[in-house]
């Protein structure tokens, strides 16, 4: 490691280094977690927002830590909300394309935060909006009834206290043998919205506890699932209102550690293997902005995505062509597969329900990214209104990848080789027990890729001494890990080579013998235009090898083929719950893995705005029933992609990544392999070798 640049993007905040949720966690007998590690601004009520004061700034920054200051500042100086209010979140209201695509550097811009509230008193969410240059509150509207705010962060702390404060939980932990409250981990989650609801849950804001138990502090407590118990509470009055008890199950045998005192003997042989870049990077960063070999994009970041690109261009010819406006995973859902009474309701929206951009770990030098490494921090505000800022959330570095292309003409024996290097920008969550890291990739061959790797820990239940599991597998005695799926959903709003793009489906098809096809090997692929959202509600087919190609039908390649950019999909699979099962009203989004929708810039989430206990049909489904033209239009393509996870005793107790995602890739776009004028491998040291002939 020889260089590290940190953009911590502060201004005038003074920082004081102390645990975000540690306060709540150590009352609860547990210290802070590390992916926790965050800043608390102390300093951020007195602060100012300087908008223009960097002469990098852009009409789509994230906003600041003063930003966020500010906004709640305004808020609460104008509308006077009293103590009872909570923020769930205030994101960058990005404006307009049209205002970006006019912006010259140095203008003025727009600067508006979004908010979302939460009045505990009245149990009401709530949205804002706050013009920061006008420094006036522009709106304040309660949400529609029955509609809840994501998850706060706190309310898991304040939940696992509740909790352990019941009494009526107390006795459900006397019955099982567990005598120290202090050993027991309460995982909240979402308690979705089933119909099933009994009248006592109906308006409230609710989660659902499973809970485990350590045989001591530092424990992997998900060894022992204490099976059978449901805390139900409810978050508003932070109070248990029953505890659900389908029977005692006995805690598993083994203990499950993965946390390095347990593990005394590490393996040997592993010699230094070090990233070494003498003279830097290659890529440069202007405020948000990346350049890098041909690519220029700005990074974002949102606490309900994270990681957010913007503005994805390829410099080609003396122009910035433009690939993406915008790109994120904007949805997930991750339905388990057992229908046991207390499981049957574990379907968390990591994304909408939690806000997996406030899960962001800080991210560690030489761990989680290796080389020359510039990280971006991510400022967010906590429940109180308070800024705080994940150091280090985002991290950009370079990786070698390999061979890029390559031939050897064997008549003349003249071999070239080019290496590959990719771009890499990512983020990596914790969502309780497990790990999502978020990869974004650029290559030199004009690709993009998309990676997300699932780690952590798998959540658990206990099996009764000589059961078999129905519904999951056994990955230690009495240890089940049950059968789940992660549907991930991207949403990309496209812009091939300017704004207006289409959309074609295409399938190789093998052609039946007959006259046009003789010897029965005829092939070819067959393109179809998706013209409607309806038509465009489409799935993966490994038969047919089918891929999507987003073309721009007014720009043509020198072959008269409209310029385009395929979407690839990686692993995939449907979901394997029933098309009417409760989860799927929220989740309609997971029927298909593609969809395209014509951009719309309330159209964001595909499980839409509010997911949380939400007992309608939002997003995807909902809007693509309108069946609007997609053809020649501005774009989002809407990408599903899944992981079937069957756990492996090899999963446990920490599992080795899986990975997937989905690549786009140029097709049509440049003249010729792009990459073609890559120098040779070693070229630059040769280069050096002959300007200093007496170095080794
Ligand atoms: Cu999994």
């Amino acid at each position: 490691m020889l260089g590290t640049h940190r953009d911590h993007n502060l201004g005038d905040l003074s920082i004081s280094r102390r645990g975000f949720l540690g306060g709540s966690l150590k009352a609860a007998g547990i210290s802070a977690l590390p992916y926790m590690k965050a800043d608390r601004s102390e300093a951020a009520d007195r602060s100012r927002a300087k908008t223009n004061s960097n002469s990098h700034a852009h009409p789509l920054d994230p906003l600041t830590g003063q930003e966020i200051a500010l906004a709640i500042q305004i808020l609460r100086k104008e509308r006077q909300i009293g103590d009872s209010f909570r923020f769930v979140s205030i994101t960058l209201a990005e404006p307009p394309r049209s205002a970006i695509r006019k912006y010259r550097p140095g203008q003025p811009f727009q600067r508006q935060a979004f908010l979302v509230l939460m009045d505990v008193a009245k149990g009401a969410g709530h949205e804002a909006m706050v013009d920061l240059n006008l420094r006036t509150v522009l709106r304040l509207d309660p949400l529609p009834q029955g509609l809840q705010p994501a998850i706060m962060l706190d309310e898991f702390g304040k939940c696992e206290e509740a909790v352990k404060r019941s009494a009526e939980f107390l006795g459900a932990l006397k019955k099982r043998g567990v005598t120290d409250v202090n050993l027991v981990m309460v995982e909240p989650w979402s308690a979705g919205y089933y119909g099933t609801e009994v009248a006592e849950d109906r308006g409230r804001r609710l989660m659902r506890a499973l809970c485990f138990v350590r045989s001591e502090p530092s424990d992997n407590g998900y060894a022992r699932p204490l099976d059978g118990v449901v805390a139900v509470v409810d978050l508003h009055k932070m109070e248990v209102i029953r505890v659900e008890d389908y029977g005692v199950v006995p805690l598993p045998p083994e203990s499950g550690n993965w946390a390095r005192q347990y593990l005394p003997k590490a393996r040997q042989g592993s010699k230094p293997l070090k990233i070494v870049q003498p003279e830097g990077p290659s890529f440069t960063v202007k405020g948000r902005e990346v350049s890098w070999q041909q690519w220029k994009f700005r990074v974002g970041f949102t606490p309900r995505e994270g990681l957010v690109l913007h503005m994805v261009t390829y410099h080609d010819n003396d122009a910035e062509r433009p690939v993406l406006e915008r790109a994120a995973v904007c949805e997930m859902v991750v339905p388990y597969g057992d229908p046991g009474e207390q499981y049957y309701r574990k379907n968390a929206f990591d994304i909408g329900e939690y806000g997996i951009g406030t899960l962001a770990n800080s991210l560690a030098l030489e761990q989680d990214c290796i080389g020359t490494v510039r990280y971006f921090d991510a400022p967010m505000v906590d429940g109180r209104g308070r800024v705080v800022t994940i150091k280090d959330a985002i991290c950009l570095h370079e990786e070698d990848f390999g061979m890029l292309w390559k031939h050897t003409d064997w008549r003349t024996n003249q071999s070239e080789l080019r290496r590959s290097r990719r771009l890499a920008v990512s983020f990596v969550a914790t969502v309780g027990n497990y790990e999502y890291g978020f990869y974004w990739y650029f290559y030199q061959d004009g690709t993009i890729q998309c990676e997300v790797k699932l780690t952590g820990i798998m959540n658990t239940t206990a099996l009764k001494p000589g059961q078999r599991p129905e519904f999951g597998v056994e990955i230690a005695p009495q240890l089940n890990a049950p059968f789940h799926e992660h549907i991930f959903a991207a949403r990309l709003d496209m812009s091939v080579d300017g704004p207006q793009n289409s959309v074609y489906e295409v399938n190789t098809v093998s052609l039946p013998r007959g006259p046009s096809n003789p010897h029965g090997n005829a092939f070819r692929a067959e393109a179809t235009l998706l013209a409607t959202e309806q038509e465009a509600r489409r799935s993966v087919n490994a038969s047919s090898a089918r891929f999507w190609q987003v073309v721009n039908p007014n720009r043509k390649n020198r072959l008269g083929q409209p310029v385009s950019y395929r979407l690839i999909s990686g692993e995939n699979c449907p979901p394997f719950v029933q098309p009417d099962a409760a989860v799927m009203r929220r989740a309609g989004f997971a029927l298909h893995h593609l969809w395209v929708t014509p951009y719309n810039p309330e159209e964001r989430y595909a499980a839409g705005d509010y997911p949380n206990q939400n007992p309608g049909t939002d997003g995807l489904p909902r809007w693509t029933a309108a069946n609007r033209s997609i053809e020649n239009a501005e774009l989002v393509l809407w990408y599903v992609f899944a992981h079937n996870h069957v756990p492996r005793p090899e999963d446990w107790p920490v599992m080795p990544v899986a990975s997937l995602g989905f690549m786009l890739r140029p097709d049509g776009f440049f003249m010729r392999n792009p990459a073609l004028d890559l120098p040779a491998p070693g070229l630059s040291q040769e280069k050096r070798q002959q300007k200093h002939p007496h170095r080794a």
